[in-house]
């Protein structure tokens, strides 16, 4: 399939081209620290000097970090440029142009943006969808859908829940927590299983909203209702308080959608800071950061589920030892020709692209072009 193959050691970094757009979302996260009712993608298109194009997204949260995001993606693209096109090496050579700067933060998620779209661009001129590229094959993943439950009264939780289940044919869906009584998360809860039944599975996200006090009481209220995990109920960065909390409950602590890089997975697994990890593709260093932190886990047997990027995800799942739950979300898809399909909570990796195949809807691209 794709383009039939190209003899793919000879691609030439050319040059970088990163665009802002901003979607409306159709169900506004509404989380505990943050509310987001517009959507920031950069699109990244990644030029050879031999005609194949990389493409990659990223999706920063907030609108204005695109402002210094996009100068990141393209410095660091001119200072690569004429460069083989072999992503390990660029992810080298672009951390080390950091080293001063410092790694974590946009300079990671510039990295990773670059990364992901070096991989497209190899295996599209290899005419292999990444994950052969990668040794795989294409095929099924399980997922999640994730496109909802957010922090709303707990009463109309129970016909979203079914809406979600109903997108796709999940028996997997997350529902976020944190609302400032502890008895209305309780009667969300309550509401979802009410309305999917006991069979299907339920993640919970506190989106680091608790300090570690109220995260040791509120965990332990909702520690027997046979969730699939809990997550990320402290802030990100205190693995100490994860450790504590993972040591006391009985369901499973998932963190990682804010690891920066493989180390910060690493770091985690040595301090016994959670039970399963979730890195999200524009922190754990692309494609790249992805396959390292994939050997960590693996090794140390611990369950690994994605954050975001659902193609990429998809790909890269594929080829992940200890591959647990993919998180399904459909933001990007207004912008994208053709999204991959989900059909029975199966998140299907296409047989016929080339790269991960990501393509723009340019009339879309156009019409949701953000003004910086
Ligand atoms: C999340 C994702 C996207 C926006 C806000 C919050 C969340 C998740 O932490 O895990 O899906
Ligand atoms: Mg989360």
């Amino acid at each position: 399939g794709g383009t039939g193959g190209m003899k793919v050691e000879s691609l030439t970094l050319q040059g970088l081209r990163a665009r802002p757009v901003v979607l409306k979302l159709e169900r506004p996260v509404v989380a505990r620290i943050a509310t987001i009712t517009d959507w920031p993608l950069v699109l990244i298109d990644l030029t050879t000097e031999e005609g194949v194009t990389g493409r990659s997204y990223l999706e920063p949260y907030s609108i204005k970090a695109m402002r210094y995001l996009i100068p990141m993606l393209e410095d660091l693209a001119e200072a690569l440029k004429g460069r083989r096109l072999a992503p390990f090496e660029l992810y080298e050579a672009a951390r080390k142009s950091l080293h001063f700067v410092g790694y974590e933060g946009l300079s990671m998620i510039a990295v990773s943006g670059l990364d992901m779209a070096a991989w497209d661009a190899l295996a599209r001129a290899a005419g292999l969808p990444l994950c052969s590229l990668l040794g795989g094959s294409p095929g099924a993943v399980r997922a999640y859908n994730s496109n909802g439950l957010w922090l709303k009264p707990p009463e109309e939780l129970g016909a979203e829940a079914a809406a979600l289940c109903a997108e796709g044919g999940f028996e997997a869906l997350k529902l976020r927590l944190g609302r400032d009584r502890p008895g209305d998360d309780l009667a969300a809860i309550e509401a979802v299983r009410r309305a999917v039944g006991e069979e299907v599975k339920l993640m919970v996200d506190f989106n680091q909203g608790l300090d570690l006090a109220d995260a040791l009481e509120r965990c332990h209220q909702i520690d027997d209702l046979g969730l699939a995990w809990i997550e990320e109920p402290i802030v990100y960065d205190n693995f100490d308080g994860f450790a504590q909390l993972a040591a006391e409950l009985r369901t499973p602590l998932q963190i990682g959608e804010n690891f920066y890089g493989p180390r910060d997975l690493h770091k985690a697994l040595q301090m016994k800071a959670c039970d399963l990890v979730m890195p999200d593709f524009m922190r754990i260093g692309g494609v790249t950061g992805w396959l390292r932190a994939a050997a960590i886990a693996g090794a140390a047997g611990i369950p690994m589920s994605t954050h975001l990027y659902p193609e990429v995800a998809a790909q890269v799942m594929r080829v992940t030892e200890t591959a647990h739950w993919l998180e399904w979300q459909n933001w990007a898809d207004p912008i994208l020709q053709r999204p991959y399909e989900i059909k029975d909570g199966l998140f299907q990796v296409p047989e016929d692209l080339a790269g991960v195949g990501l393509e723009w809807d340019e009339a879309a691209v156009a019409a949701n072009l953000a003004d910086l």
